[in-house]
């Protein structure tokens, strides 16, 4: 099953939206394959934003990233990269779209809530910087006879 790499941002956790995002997923009939509520170490930050570290924007990336903990998780699901892409919303949420997270959540570039992979490359990429193979969880949830 295709997977991705989901965090809900600094922001995200001290606005209380955690419950809400996963609620999203959930309902969507994605599967939670492993979480975890952690503080990124800066060389973790380095490493999953290395496309960004030379860009205007970074230092207050790295600052806000590292404000407080995130909450991190590994999802699977049928083209799942495109449907969370999607209902995450544009990465500037004054351009994402009403009914996205962001769309429906946030207000600027700068705090904008989730990270969500962008293709499946990246999202093998990211699984495998911040989880331990040992950390995703094989399980059939009950409900996935009437989703595929
Ligand atoms: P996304 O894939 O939607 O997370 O967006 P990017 O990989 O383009 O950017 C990564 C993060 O950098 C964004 F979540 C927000 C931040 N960013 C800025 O703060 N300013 C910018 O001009 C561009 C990105």
């Amino acid at each position: 099953m295709d997977r991705t790499f989901l965090m809900i941002k600094p922001d995200g956790v001290q606005r209380g939206l955690v419950g809400e995002i996963i609620a999203r997923f959930e309902k969507k009939g994605l599967k939670m394959v492993a979480g975890k509520f952690e503080t990124l170490p800066e060389d973790r930050v380095m490493e999953h934003y290395a496309e960004h570290t030379e860009k205007p924007f970074f230092a207050g990336l790295k600052a806000y990233i590292t404000s407080g903990p995130c909450f991190l998780m590994v999802w699977e699901g049928k083209n799942i990269v495109a449907i969370t892409r999607q209902m995450i919303g544009a990465t500037n949420p004054a351009e994402a779209a009403p009914g996205t997270i962001r769309g429906d959540c946030a207000m600027e570039i700068g705090m904008n809530v989730i990270h969500g992979s962008d293709s499946d490359e990246t999202a093998a990429r990211e699984i495998a910087i911040h989880f331990a193979p040992e950390e995703l969880i094989s399980y059939k949830r009950i409900d996935e006879t009437f989703l595929y």
